[in-house]
Protein backbone atom coordinates (compact mmCIF):
# COMPACT_ATOMS: atom_id res chain seq x y z
CA UNK A 1 0.00 0.00 0.00
CA UNK A 2 1.70 3.28 -0.94
CA UNK A 3 1.57 6.24 1.75
CA UNK A 4 1.46 10.12 0.62
CA UNK A 5 0.94 13.20 2.57
CA UNK A 6 -2.27 15.13 1.88
CA UNK A 7 -1.16 18.74 1.07
CA UNK A 8 -4.19 20.02 -0.45
CA UNK A 9 -8.03 19.35 -0.05
CA UNK A 10 -10.82 21.33 -1.24
CA UNK A 11 -14.55 19.75 -1.66
CA UNK A 12 -13.91 16.44 -1.03
CA UNK A 13 -10.77 16.37 -3.50
CA UNK A 14 -7.68 15.63 -1.70
CA UNK A 15 -3.92 15.90 -3.63
CA UNK A 16 -1.68 14.00 -1.95
CA UNK A 17 2.37 13.65 -2.67
CA UNK A 18 3.39 9.90 -3.47
CA UNK A 19 7.28 10.02 -3.73
CA UNK A 20 7.80 12.88 -6.49
CA UNK A 21 4.05 13.09 -8.29
CA UNK A 22 0.85 14.50 -6.86
CA UNK A 23 -2.10 12.30 -7.23
CA UNK A 24 -5.66 13.34 -6.56
CA UNK A 25 -7.74 11.11 -4.56
CA UNK A 26 -10.87 10.77 -2.78
CA UNK A 27 -11.62 9.47 0.90
CA UNK A 28 -13.09 5.95 0.99
CA UNK A 29 -16.53 6.34 2.71
CA UNK A 30 -15.86 4.86 5.99
CA UNK A 31 -13.67 7.80 6.49
CA UNK A 32 -15.90 9.92 5.21
CA UNK A 33 -18.70 8.64 7.91
CA UNK A 34 -15.88 8.61 10.99
CA UNK A 35 -16.14 12.44 10.15
CA UNK A 36 -12.59 12.40 11.10
CA UNK A 37 -11.31 15.68 9.41
CA UNK A 38 -8.36 15.18 7.48
CA UNK A 39 -5.95 17.93 7.45
CA UNK A 40 -3.34 19.10 5.10
CA UNK A 41 0.34 17.28 6.60
CA UNK A 42 -2.04 14.13 7.26
CA UNK A 43 0.30 10.99 6.60
CA UNK A 44 -2.39 8.77 4.76
CA UNK A 45 -2.47 4.75 2.69
CA UNK A 46 -4.05 4.92 -0.32
CA UNK A 47 -5.13 2.03 -2.47
CA UNK A 48 -5.40 2.31 -6.35
CA UNK A 49 -8.70 0.66 -8.29
CA UNK A 50 -7.52 1.71 -11.75
CA UNK A 51 -6.92 4.95 -12.20
CA UNK A 52 -8.75 6.28 -9.27
CA UNK A 53 -6.87 6.41 -5.79
CA UNK A 54 -8.95 6.40 -2.60
CA UNK A 55 -7.52 7.25 0.73
CA UNK A 56 -7.98 4.32 3.24
CA UNK A 57 -6.33 4.98 6.24
CA UNK A 58 -4.71 8.12 8.25
CA UNK A 59 -1.61 7.20 9.56
CA UNK A 60 -1.11 8.30 13.35
CA UNK A 61 -0.75 12.48 13.87
CA UNK A 62 2.27 13.73 15.94
CA UNK A 63 1.64 17.63 16.26
CA UNK A 64 -1.30 19.34 15.37
CA UNK A 65 -1.18 23.34 14.88
CA UNK A 66 -5.35 24.22 14.97
CA UNK A 67 -4.80 27.33 13.72
CA UNK A 68 -4.42 27.58 10.80
CA UNK A 69 -4.83 23.21 10.32
CA UNK A 70 -2.07 21.63 9.91
CA UNK A 71 -0.95 17.79 11.30
CA UNK A 72 2.07 17.02 11.83
CA UNK A 73 3.87 20.42 11.84
CA UNK A 74 7.32 20.77 12.69
CA UNK A 75 8.06 24.54 13.43
CA UNK A 76 6.13 27.80 12.99
CA UNK A 77 8.49 30.51 11.24
CA UNK A 78 7.20 34.00 12.15
CA UNK A 79 8.59 36.01 8.99
CA UNK A 80 8.93 40.11 9.66
CA UNK A 81 10.99 42.45 7.28
CA UNK A 82 13.37 45.54 9.34
CA UNK A 83 11.03 47.84 7.23
CA UNK A 84 8.40 48.78 4.93
CA UNK A 85 6.10 47.34 6.52
CA UNK A 86 7.75 48.03 9.96
CA UNK A 87 7.86 45.37 12.12
CA UNK A 88 4.48 45.10 14.31
CA UNK A 89 6.10 43.82 17.70
CA UNK A 90 2.60 42.66 18.93
CA UNK A 91 1.43 40.65 16.18
CA UNK A 92 4.76 38.96 16.07
CA UNK A 93 4.74 38.04 19.50
CA UNK A 94 0.84 36.75 18.73
CA UNK A 95 2.56 34.49 17.02
CA UNK A 96 5.36 33.63 19.29
CA UNK A 97 2.68 32.70 21.63
CA UNK A 98 0.45 30.55 19.60
CA UNK A 99 3.05 28.56 18.88
CA UNK A 100 4.81 28.10 21.81
CA UNK A 101 1.20 27.14 23.31
CA UNK A 102 0.84 24.47 20.74
CA UNK A 103 4.63 23.01 21.86
CA UNK A 104 5.77 23.80 18.38
CA UNK A 105 9.81 25.08 17.81
CA UNK A 106 9.57 29.02 16.25
CA UNK A 107 12.08 30.06 13.95
CA UNK A 108 12.64 34.24 13.41
CA UNK A 109 13.35 35.40 10.01
CA UNK A 110 14.03 39.43 9.62
CA UNK A 111 13.56 39.73 5.80
CA UNK A 112 14.62 42.79 3.76
CA UNK A 113 18.26 43.09 5.68
CA UNK A 114 18.90 44.98 2.52
CA UNK A 115 17.05 48.03 3.40
CA UNK A 116 18.61 48.48 6.65
CA UNK A 117 21.24 45.66 7.92
CA UNK A 118 22.15 47.57 11.42
CA UNK A 119 18.16 47.26 12.19
CA UNK A 120 18.32 43.93 11.16
CA UNK A 121 21.19 42.81 13.53
CA UNK A 122 19.48 45.16 16.47
CA UNK A 123 16.76 42.93 15.74
CA UNK A 124 18.50 39.82 15.48
CA UNK A 125 19.81 40.48 19.03
CA UNK A 126 16.45 41.48 20.86
CA UNK A 127 14.89 38.30 19.62
CA UNK A 128 18.11 36.36 20.31
CA UNK A 129 17.76 37.35 23.65
CA UNK A 130 14.46 35.63 24.41
CA UNK A 131 16.19 32.39 23.00
CA UNK A 132 14.57 32.37 19.94
CA UNK A 133 16.55 30.91 16.56
CA UNK A 134 16.61 33.99 14.04
CA UNK A 135 18.07 34.07 10.37
CA UNK A 136 18.35 37.68 8.73
CA UNK A 137 17.45 37.21 5.42
CA UNK A 138 17.70 39.35 1.99
CA UNK A 139 15.68 38.14 -1.34
CA UNK A 140 17.41 41.43 -3.12
CA UNK A 141 21.03 40.55 -1.72
CA UNK A 142 20.62 36.83 -1.38
CA UNK A 143 21.69 36.69 2.74
CA UNK A 144 20.63 33.91 4.50
CA UNK A 145 18.69 31.80 1.75
CA UNK A 146 21.07 29.02 2.02
CA UNK A 147 20.00 29.40 5.71
CA UNK A 148 16.57 29.86 5.11
CA UNK A 149 16.66 26.60 2.63
CA UNK A 150 18.14 24.43 4.96
CA UNK A 151 15.84 24.92 7.82
CA UNK A 152 12.82 23.92 5.31
CA UNK A 153 14.44 20.93 4.53
CA UNK A 154 12.50 17.83 4.83
CA UNK A 155 10.34 19.18 7.87
CA UNK A 156 6.42 20.75 7.86
CA UNK A 157 6.29 23.95 8.28
CA UNK A 158 3.89 26.74 8.66
CA UNK A 159 5.28 30.38 7.24
CA UNK A 160 3.33 33.04 9.66
CA UNK A 161 3.78 37.03 8.81
CA UNK A 162 2.04 39.74 7.77
CA UNK A 163 1.46 40.52 4.41
CA UNK A 164 4.13 42.21 2.49
CA UNK A 165 7.13 41.16 4.71
CA UNK A 166 8.51 38.97 1.91
CA UNK A 167 7.19 35.08 2.70
CA UNK A 168 5.96 34.48 -1.02
CA UNK A 169 9.25 35.80 -2.26
CA UNK A 170 11.57 33.54 -0.10
CA UNK A 171 10.03 30.90 -1.38
CA UNK A 172 10.36 31.68 -4.51
CA UNK A 173 14.03 32.55 -3.78
CA UNK A 174 14.65 28.90 -2.91
CA UNK A 175 12.35 27.32 -5.08
CA UNK A 176 11.49 29.30 -8.37
CA UNK A 177 9.41 26.67 -9.84
CA UNK A 178 6.55 27.41 -7.57
CA UNK A 179 6.49 31.20 -9.04
CA UNK A 180 4.02 32.59 -6.06
CA UNK A 181 2.62 36.01 -6.92
CA UNK A 182 4.34 38.98 -4.66
CA UNK A 183 3.37 42.08 -3.81
CA UNK A 184 0.71 41.08 -1.31
CA UNK A 185 -2.39 42.36 -3.77
CA UNK A 186 -3.05 39.28 -5.19
CA UNK A 187 -3.22 37.48 -1.87
CA UNK A 188 -5.49 40.40 -1.24
CA UNK A 189 -7.96 39.69 -4.34
CA UNK A 190 -7.77 36.15 -3.80
CA UNK A 191 -8.82 36.25 0.00
CA UNK A 192 -12.45 38.55 -0.90
CA UNK A 193 -12.71 35.83 -3.48
CA UNK A 194 -12.58 32.67 -1.35
CA UNK A 195 -14.38 33.48 2.18
CA UNK A 196 -12.88 30.23 3.80
CA UNK A 197 -9.21 30.41 3.19
CA UNK A 198 -8.01 27.32 3.30
CA UNK A 199 -4.74 26.25 3.97
CA UNK A 200 -2.11 24.11 1.51
CA UNK A 201 1.28 22.77 1.39
CA UNK A 202 3.83 23.45 -0.53
CA UNK A 203 6.08 20.91 -1.70
CA UNK A 204 9.90 21.61 -1.80
CA UNK A 205 12.28 20.23 -4.39
CA UNK A 206 14.73 19.75 -1.17
CA UNK A 207 11.84 17.42 0.48
CA UNK A 208 10.02 19.78 3.19
CA UNK A 209 6.59 20.91 2.98
CA UNK A 210 5.46 24.31 4.00
CA UNK A 211 2.26 26.50 4.10
CA UNK A 212 1.87 29.86 3.92
CA UNK A 213 -0.38 31.71 6.20
CA UNK A 214 -1.05 34.83 6.45
CA UNK A 215 -0.43 34.86 10.45
CA UNK A 216 -2.84 34.34 13.13
CA UNK A 217 -4.90 37.34 13.91
CA UNK A 218 -6.84 35.92 16.97
CA UNK A 219 -5.04 34.53 19.30
CA UNK A 220 -7.68 32.02 20.41
CA UNK A 221 -6.33 30.06 23.01
CA UNK A 222 -6.62 26.70 24.07
CA UNK A 223 -5.53 27.27 27.84
CA UNK A 224 -6.51 25.12 30.44
CA UNK A 225 -5.65 27.62 33.48
CA UNK A 226 -4.53 31.52 33.11
CA UNK A 227 -1.43 30.79 34.34
CA UNK A 228 -0.38 28.54 31.25
CA UNK A 229 0.80 31.89 29.52
CA UNK A 230 3.73 32.45 31.53
CA UNK A 231 5.00 29.44 29.70
CA UNK A 232 5.03 31.05 25.80
CA UNK A 233 7.08 33.43 27.35
CA UNK A 234 10.71 31.21 27.75
CA UNK A 235 12.64 34.53 29.11
CA UNK A 236 10.23 34.50 32.25
CA UNK A 237 11.00 30.73 33.41
CA UNK A 238 13.96 32.11 35.33
CA UNK A 239 11.68 34.17 37.25
CA UNK A 240 8.26 33.15 37.99
CA UNK A 241 9.25 30.18 40.12
CA UNK A 242 10.04 33.09 42.35
CA UNK A 243 7.41 34.96 42.98
CA UNK A 244 6.34 35.56 46.50
CA UNK A 245 2.40 33.96 45.53
CA UNK A 246 2.16 30.42 43.92
CA UNK A 247 -0.32 30.85 40.83
CA UNK A 248 1.15 34.75 40.66
CA UNK A 249 -0.07 36.19 37.64
CA UNK A 250 2.57 38.72 37.40
CA UNK A 251 0.10 41.62 37.00
CA UNK A 252 -0.53 43.34 40.29
CA UNK A 253 0.26 41.19 42.91
CA UNK A 254 3.40 42.10 45.51
CA UNK A 255 6.56 40.40 45.40
CA UNK A 256 6.55 39.50 41.46
CA UNK A 257 10.04 38.35 40.51
CA UNK A 258 9.08 39.15 36.70
CA UNK A 259 7.57 42.31 37.32
CA UNK A 260 10.79 43.22 39.31
CA UNK A 261 12.68 41.10 36.16
CA UNK A 262 11.11 43.79 33.50
CA UNK A 263 12.14 46.87 36.33
CA UNK A 264 15.82 45.87 36.22
CA UNK A 265 15.76 46.00 32.70
CA UNK A 266 16.96 41.72 32.77
CA UNK A 267 12.88 41.08 30.85
CA UNK A 268 11.99 43.32 28.18
CA UNK A 269 9.31 46.09 28.95
CA UNK A 270 7.72 45.32 25.86
CA UNK A 271 7.23 41.45 26.00
CA UNK A 272 6.06 42.16 29.33
CA UNK A 273 3.17 44.87 28.10
CA UNK A 274 2.23 42.36 25.60
CA UNK A 275 2.06 39.49 28.30
CA UNK A 276 -0.47 41.46 30.10
CA UNK A 277 -2.18 42.32 27.02
CA UNK A 278 -2.64 38.33 25.90
CA UNK A 279 -3.73 37.81 29.73
CA UNK A 280 -6.37 40.50 29.97
CA UNK A 281 -7.84 38.76 26.44
CA UNK A 282 -8.02 35.91 28.20
CA UNK A 283 -8.77 36.44 31.82
CA UNK A 284 -10.46 39.95 31.49
CA UNK A 285 -9.36 41.70 35.29
CA UNK A 286 -13.78 43.45 35.65
N1 LIG B 1 13.95 45.31 -0.47
C1 LIG B 1 13.41 44.09 -0.35
N2 LIG B 1 12.16 43.86 -0.82
C2 LIG B 1 11.64 42.61 -0.66
C3 LIG B 1 12.38 41.57 -0.06
N3 LIG B 1 11.60 40.47 -0.04
C4 LIG B 1 10.44 40.80 -0.62
N4 LIG B 1 10.45 42.10 -1.01
C5 LIG B 1 9.36 42.86 -1.66
O1 LIG B 1 8.29 43.03 -0.74
C6 LIG B 1 7.03 42.97 -1.38
C7 LIG B 1 6.12 41.93 -0.73
O2 LIG B 1 6.67 40.63 -0.93
P1 LIG B 1 5.79 39.30 -0.86
O3 LIG B 1 6.71 38.18 -1.09
O4 LIG B 1 4.60 39.40 -1.76
O5 LIG B 1 5.30 39.36 0.65
P2 LIG B 1 4.21 38.41 1.39
O6 LIG B 1 2.93 39.19 1.35
O7 LIG B 1 4.71 38.24 2.78
O8 LIG B 1 4.14 37.13 0.63
C8 LIG B 1 7.33 42.65 -2.85
O9 LIG B 1 7.26 43.84 -3.58
C9 LIG B 1 8.74 42.10 -2.82
O10 LIG B 1 9.43 42.33 -4.01
C10 LIG B 1 13.72 41.84 0.41
O11 LIG B 1 14.43 41.00 0.95
N5 LIG B 1 14.17 43.13 0.23
MG1 LIG C 1 2.49 36.12 -0.19
ZN1 LIG D 1 4.78 37.10 39.52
Amino acid sequence: MKQGIIIKGVGGVYDVKVGDKIVKCSLRGRLRLEEKRILVGDRVELSYAGDHVVVERILPRERVLTRPPIANIDQVITVFAVESPKPNFLFIDRILVHAELANLSCVVIINKADLNQEKAEELQRYFSKISYATIITSCSSGTGLDQFSDLLDNKISALAGPSGVGKSSLLNAIAPELSLETGGLSARVQRGRHTTRSVSLFSLPTGGYVADTPGFSQLDLELEMETDLQFAFPEFQNYFNLCKFRGCLHRHEPGCAVKDAVESGEIHKQRYEHYLIFLEEIAPLF
